[in-house]
């Protein structure tokens, strides 16, 4: 099956095992039987889910000599937002990475100690919506044992990355501010990094400067660059434009599974 044969299965198969899940759920509700159906739906959904897509798969890694010498920059290249141009100005000396929301133990990380934590390195391909593409070496901190350290709450559903630039505008509420989010499958993918170097360098202002989000089985939009706070949540309704992310409010998906 193409890709977009695949895509378009999926919503097909996603659409109609959630209308027999809230069939399911009307007709069973309270009834003794209830509970044995809405277990086998739900062992349905997972199996389907498995079969279509593995989330969990790795993105495909590469060698070396396959890294582009001139990975483009795009977006935000040079925020002029004056907490940013503070920041850039004494060498983020003074950054620090806020995980709050739904965790038990909110953190507030510097650059140093960030890169104390579990971390990993990959050489990925970056894929933009708008058709180019681009391979680099990455190297963050781990997403998974981050949020393990902060402890998510039970209510915790996905992530809210709060980025530092303004590509909507600079406005007095910070509402032209990048932001993304990802799910608990995309936080906890052993690929999935606050990458603070690119090609064995600090991370360059162009490219997120002082830490972006890599989560490898996604196209670019996801890949935040400039990430100041990570923001567990139960829903991201309330956030913004709603849609979870900046491209997303503005009609791009919030799923960009590659
Ligand atoms: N904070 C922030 N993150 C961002 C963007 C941006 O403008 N601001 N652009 C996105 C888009 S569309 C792409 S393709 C990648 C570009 O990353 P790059 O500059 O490393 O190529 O960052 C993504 N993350
Ligand atoms: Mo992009």
């Amino acid at each position: 099956m193409s890709l977009a044969h695949r895509r378009a299965w999926l919503k097909g198969a996603a659409a109609s095992l959630g209308a027999f899940w809230l069939a399911a759920c009307d007709r069973v509700s309270g009834s003794p039987k209830g509970q044995a159906v809405l277990a086998r739906a739900e062992g349905l959904t997972r199996r389907a889910q498995r079969l279509v897509i593995d989330r969990k798969a790795l993105a495909r890694e590469f060698s070396p000599a396959l890294i582009s010498a001139n990975f483009r920059a795009n977006g935000s290249t040079n925020p002029s937002d004056s907490d940013y141009v503070a920041l850039v100005a004494n060498g983020f000396a003074d950054w620090k990475l806020v995980i709050d929301g739904l965790v038990e133990r909110p953190l507030a990380l510097s650059l140093a100690e960030l890169r104390a934590e579990p971390a990993r390195t990959q050489i990925t391909r970056h894929d933009c919506v708008e058709g180019w593409s681009d391979i680099a070496k990455w190297t963050g901190a781990r997403l998974g044992p981050l949020l393990d350290k902060a402890g998510l709450k039970r209510e915790a559903r996905y992530i809210v990355f709060h980025c530092a630039d303004s590509l909507g505008g600079q406005h007095a509420d910070g509402s032209g501010r990048y932001y993304e989010s990802v799910d608990l499958i995309d936080a906890y993918h052993p690929q999935t990094l606050l990458a603070y170097a690119m090609n064995d360098q600090a991370l360059p202002v162009a490219y997120g400067a002082p830490v972006r989000l890599r989560v490898e089985r996604q196209l670019g939009y996801k890949q935040a660059k400039y990430v100041m706070r990570l923001e567990a949540v139960a829903d991201f309704a309330h956030i913004r434009g709603g849609k979870g992310g900046f491209w997303e409010d503005r009609g791009y998906e919030w799923y960009a599974g590659i």
